[in-house]
């Protein structure tokens, strides 16, 4: 069975893909189109982003379609960047720009930055409509570390571990970040469904 995710981010795919591997999914994203809309993420919350993803994709496309909703909230930031994570430095940003960006915000305020990753999870086709969330906790650090991953992940330290997400291997982060958990949670309601 062929679904589309709804995502031009690779970093993204890639996780995604991999916690799929075990079924008969193949998976497919945006980067597989060169005419896909460009979908506005004008909500205001990550659920309502997510949903517009999958639903205009879908409109498009006519194929059974996840999407992921996904960002870093800060406390000490009053939850900034949230739902603005991959533009946090403006229109022209970048992972490393938005780095710059949240230890420039933080230069101010005493450690630990508590913070943590969130995700909304999507699955649509004609007759199902499926929405899971889940997140992780963590803290901003000052200096970023490790190449692995994507976005925030060398600033960002998960509870309980001393490397950051872009030291520990993807493996181990495909087990407990908030993508991995949200999506584990969408495929097994997929599952339990008779959709995979
Ligand atoms: P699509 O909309 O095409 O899926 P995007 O990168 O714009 O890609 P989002 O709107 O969901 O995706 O924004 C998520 C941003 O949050 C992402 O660009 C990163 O900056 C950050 N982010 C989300 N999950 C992350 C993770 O696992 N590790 C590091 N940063 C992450």
């Amino acid at each position: 069975m062929k679904i589309l995710f709804a995502t031009k981010n690779k970093g993204k795919y890639k996780e995604v893909k991999n916690i799929f591997s075990d079924t008969d999914i193949e998976l497919i994203s945006l980067n597989d189109f060169d005419n896909a809309i460009d979908v506005v993420e004008d909500g205001s919350t990550f659920e309502e982003n997510a949903l517009k993803k999958a639903v205009e994709i879908y409109s498009q496309f006519k194929l059974p379609v996840i999407s992921d909703d996904s960002g870093l909230i800060v406390e000490q930031l009053k939850g900034a960047p949230g739902i603005h994570s991959s533009r946090y430095s403006g229109d022209d940003a970048t992972d490393k720009k938005n780095n710059i960006k949240l230890l420039d915000e933080l230069k101010s305020f005493p450690e630990p930055h508590c913070a943590k990753f969130v995700c909304t999870a999507v699955y649509i086709d004609s007759k199902n409509n499926i929405i899971t969330n889940d997140e992780i906790n963590g803290q901003i650090i000052s200096q970023p570390r490790g190449t692995n991953g994507f976005g925030y992940d060398p600033l960002f330290l998960p509870e309980g571990f001393n490397k950051t997400s872009g030291e520990i291997s993807p493996d181990i982060k495909n087990k407990i970040s908030h993508r991995a958990k949200a999506f584990n949670k969408l495929k097994q309601i997929m599952v339990d469904n008779n959709i995979i």
